[in-house]
C-alpha cells in the first residue's frame, strides 16, 4: 500500500533499498550515473538538462519547471495510479541540489494531481558536520515544506551520526536508510493486528498520513501499539 519515490542520490538509495525489500519504488535523477549505480529499483527516470546540479537548488527548480515536470508527473502516475497504492512517500535529501530543489515542488504537485493518495514528504536532513551549502539548502527545504499541508517524515542523519561519531559516511547512510526502510516495511503489518482496545485498519493508516496535523497523532498511536 506504500509506494516510494526517490529523488537525487540519497532518495535513489532509499528507493533502491525499499525495492529490494519488496516495496514498490521508483527513482528520478538528473544524474544518469547515480541512477546506474542503483542495484534493484527497476523504474528509473533520467531528468533532462544537466548531469547533476552540484547542490544548486535553483538550477534544479528551473530545469524542473522548464523541461521536466510533465514527464516526471506522468512517470509517477504510471507507476502509482493503481488503487492498491494509497500512500506515496517522496524521499529526497534536503541538502542536495536535485533532491532539495525538486522534492518540495514535487510533493506539492502530487498532492494536487493525485488527491486520492496520501502524499508524504521524507526530507533527509544533513548531519551538523556537513558543508554549509547542505545546511542552507536544508533550511530552505524545511521552510518550504512547513508552508504545505502535508505530512512530513524527516530522516535525520545527525541522529545516527551522534550514536556513531567515528563512523564514515557510507555507514551512516547505510544505517539511516535501513532504519527507515525497516520502519516503513513494518507499518502495514499493524493493520493485521487485532485488539479489543482498538484496531488500526488500512483506511486509518492512510488517514494518518493525509495531512500535516495527523503526524503527532501517528507518533502517539504508533508508540502505544508498540
Ligand atoms: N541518509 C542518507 N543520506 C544521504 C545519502 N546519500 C546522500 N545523503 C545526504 O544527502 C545530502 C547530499 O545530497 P544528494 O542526495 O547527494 O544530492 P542530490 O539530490 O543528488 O543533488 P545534486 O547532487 O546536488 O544534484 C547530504 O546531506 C548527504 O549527507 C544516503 O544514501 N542516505
Ligand atoms: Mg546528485
Amino acid at each position: 500500500m506504500i509506494g516510494i519515490v526517490g529523488i537525487g542520490a540519497a532518495g535513489g538509495n532509499i528507493a533502491d533499498l525499499a525495492f529490494e525489500n519488496g516495496i514498490n519504488a521508483v527513482a528520478l535523477n538528473f544524474s544518469e550515473r547515480d541512477l546506474e549505480s542503483l542495484d534493484f529499483v527497476e523504474e528509473r527516470l533520467t531528468l533532462i538538462g544537466s548531469e547533476g546540479v552540484g547542490k544548486n537548488r535553483d538550477e534544479a527548480i528551473n530545469l524542473m519547471v522548464d523541461k521536466n515536470w510533465e514527464m516526471a508527473l506522468k512517470f509517477i502516475k504510471e507507476n502509482f495510479s493503481t488503487p492498491s497504492t494509497e500512500i506515496i512517500m517522496v524521499c529526497f535529501s534536503a541538502g542536495g541540489g536535485s533532491g532539495g530543489g525538486i522534492g518540495p515542488m514535487l510533493v506539492d504537485l502530487l498532492a494536487q494531481e493525485m488527491d486520492d493518495k496520501a502524499i508524504v514528504a521524507v526530507p533527509i536532513l544533513p548531519d551538523t558536520t556537513e558543508a554549509l551549502v547542505h545546511q542552507v539548502n536544508a533550511l530552505y527545504v524545511t521552510e518550504e515544506l512547513s508552508r504545505q499541508d502535508l505530512c512530513v517524515l524527516p530522516i535525520d542523519n545527525e541522529q545516527v551520526k551522534k550514536k556513531n561519531p567515528n563512523a564514515g559516511k557510507a555507514r551512516i547512510f547505510k544505517e539511516t536508510n535501513e532504519t527507515f526502510v525497516n520502519l516503513i516495511s513494518t507499518l502495514p503489518k499493524y493493520t493485521d493486528r487485532h485488539s479489543k482496545h482498538g484496531v488500526l485498519d488500512k483506511k486509518d493508516l492512510r488517514t494518518i498520513f493525509f495531512h500535516k496535523r495527523n503526524f503527532c497523532y501517528f507518533i502517539c498511536r504508533n508508540n502505544k501499539i508498540r
